[in-house]
């Protein structure tokens, strides 16, 4: 699943949000801009989640396109959506998700029977080298419960992905507006 340009062109769309993100608590050191930028071997989870220099982040799996629509309405929940996926070793199971600034964040899973969309709680989900987790509308997604105000549109906040092994995975999170879409849109 894993190509040259998307890669560079996350790369891209990193840098130049932590440009317009610069005020902002959540901007990542300047230097690290820097040095990602430099890099050839871009990552896609940003400057500051390369598991290169972060001994912590779980070997062979990254979080790609991490992103946050906000609640359509206060008090509404947002939701969370990214693809998890690992580029060698055994399956993982993704166990918990850490969103900063969202009080609780929950896995559930969207399905459509008889023509009705639900929705329920999951608390694991498995992928492999051949088959990422995709969280994504209609399927897949994390509810954010909580949110609390410093979440801007445009900017980022840190996300934390642990396994069912205890490895983690932190990336930033691209936050948007919930747009027309509304809570159910969200599911
Ligand atoms: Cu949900």
């Amino acid at each position: 699943m894993r190509s040259v340009i998307p890669v560079a062109l996350a790369a891209a769309l990193a840098t130049s949000l932590f440009a317009l993100a610069g005020c902002s608590s959540n901007a990542p050191a300047p230097e690290a801009s820097a040095s990602a930028s430099t890099s050839a071997a871009a990552n896609p989870l940003g400057p500051d989640a390369n598991p290169a220099d972060n001994p912590d982040n779980a070997p062979h799996v990254s979080v790609v396109e991490p992103v946050i629509k906000l609640p359509a309405a206060p008090g509404s929940p947002g939701v969370l959506y990214f693809t998890i996926q690992q580029d060698a070793g055994k399956p993982n199971t993704l166990a918990a998700v850490h969103v900063d600034g969202v009080g609780r964040a929950e896995m559930h899973e969207s399905k459509t029977e008889n023509g009705v969309t639900s929705m329920d709680s999951v608390s694991s989900v498995e992928f492999s080298q051949d088959k990422p987790a995709e969280f994504k509308p209609g399927g897949y997604h994390v509810m954010l419960f909580d949110v609390e105000k410093s979440l801007k549109p445009g900017t980022q906040t840190e996300v934390t992905f642990t396994l069912a092994n205890g490895d983690k995975v932190s990336t930033f999170a691209q936050i948007e507006d919930a747009g027309g879409s509304g809570m159910m849109g969200n599911m």
